[in-house]
């Protein structure tokens, strides 16, 4: 996200410390794609563990699957999170699991000390408590949590890099998802939905309403004492093309605007035809380096099926944010 590289040089150390560390931390994550203890089945299986504010993964485990809550909410919340997304994968699309072959999920809470993020790192979730100035603790969030496990569906069913338009896009689908199931959880319609990713993840008094926001991207957070800005754009001609300030978390405001717009012109239930649509969409294949024309063309074969008022509509959002010319 690009609030930690805006923050990172805030004057107040209490603010500037946790997120330099996060971000230091972050560099030295190594994406791990082979899996730890793949064992594939039908059920879920969920592991949880505790890093105890450590690096070292996986930490001591805490809650397995079919086991009661235990006495740590950050442990309880990364295993509901973890089930809600599987049954929402499992009931919308017949997915089982990220894999699509049931493979375990792992989590480790309390990772780090003040660690003010949430990361899939190939073969597991981790989550940081937040620093309890600017960030709460990132297993609050379920979208945060879908977000997340949803990089791992990415991974195995995309070539998406993390670079440039392709980043984004893998950024975008991560977002819509994570908020697609967020609304699933809710059964909220597209009209009835906030379109927030992580709403209310700040602390007060910062003025900031969520991380980032599908319906109006750019105004997810505006904090002028913290030097706080939302530079999301919702349309090609505001692209971001400097390298300097996280452009995959950024430019991805376009094409999760351009669903925000598809599902909302259809009602209803978002995760029904546009998730389809998209899910659809991000098992076809999805080159390296797959700009969001070509993703928003691929999305029009998709909904090809759905007639023409679905496609019409659909041509409309990809216009609407300049990804498709008039
Ligand atoms: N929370 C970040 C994300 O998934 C962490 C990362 O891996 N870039 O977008
Ligand atoms: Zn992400």
């Amino acid at each position: 996200m690009s609030v930690l590289e805006s923050l990172q040089a805030h004057e107040s150390g209490r603010v500037r410390g946790p997120i330099g560390r996060t971000l230091d931390e972050m560099r030295r994550l190594e994406y791990h794609p082979a899996a730890r203890t793949d064992t594939p089945g039908s059920h879920q299986h969920r592991l949880v563990y505790d890093c105890e504010h450590q690096t070292r993964l996986p930490g001591t485990l805490r809650r397995r699957e079919a086991q009661p809550p235990c006495d740590d909410a950050d442990v309880n919340r990364a295993y509901d999170g973890a089930g809600t997304t599987h049954e929402f994968y499992r009931t919308v699309f017949g997915r089982n699991s990220l894999d699509g072959h049931g493979r375990h999920v792992i989590s480790s809470v309390h990772y780090g000390v003040q660690f003010d993020n949430a990361r899939w790192d190939g073969a597991q979730m981790l989550y940081g408590d937040g620093d309890g100035v600017v960030f709460k603790s990132f297993t609050r969030f379920l979208d945060v949590i879908a977000h997340e496990l949803t990089h791992g569906v990415i991974y195995n069913e995309t070539r998406l890099g993390y670079e440039g338009q392709a980043g984004a896009l893998n950024e975008s689908l991560a977002d819509v998802f994570g908020s697609l199931v967020k609304q699933w959880a809710h059964r909220q319609t597209a009209a009835q939905a906030d379109w927030l990713m992580a709403k209310g993840i700040f602390r007060p008094p910062i003025q900031a309403k969520a991380l980032r926001s599908l319906a109006a991207p750019g105004s997810a957070y505006n904090d002028k004492r913290l030097g706080l800005h939302d530079t999301q754009p919702a349309h090609m001609r505001d692209l971001v093309t400097d390298e300097i300030r996280d452009p995959v978390h950024t430019n991805s405001g376009i094409p999760n605007h351009a669903f925000y717009l598809f599902a909302k012109a259809l009602g209803g239930h978002a995760w029904e035809t546009p998730g389809r649509i998209w899910y659809d969409t991000m098992c076809t294949g999805l080159r390296e380096n797959c700009g969001f024309a070509t993703f928003a063309l691929q999305t029009l074969f998709a909904a090809e099926k759905y007639g023409t008022t679905t496609v019409e509509a659909l041509t409309r959002a990809w216009r609407l944010v300049g990804v498709l010319e008039d």
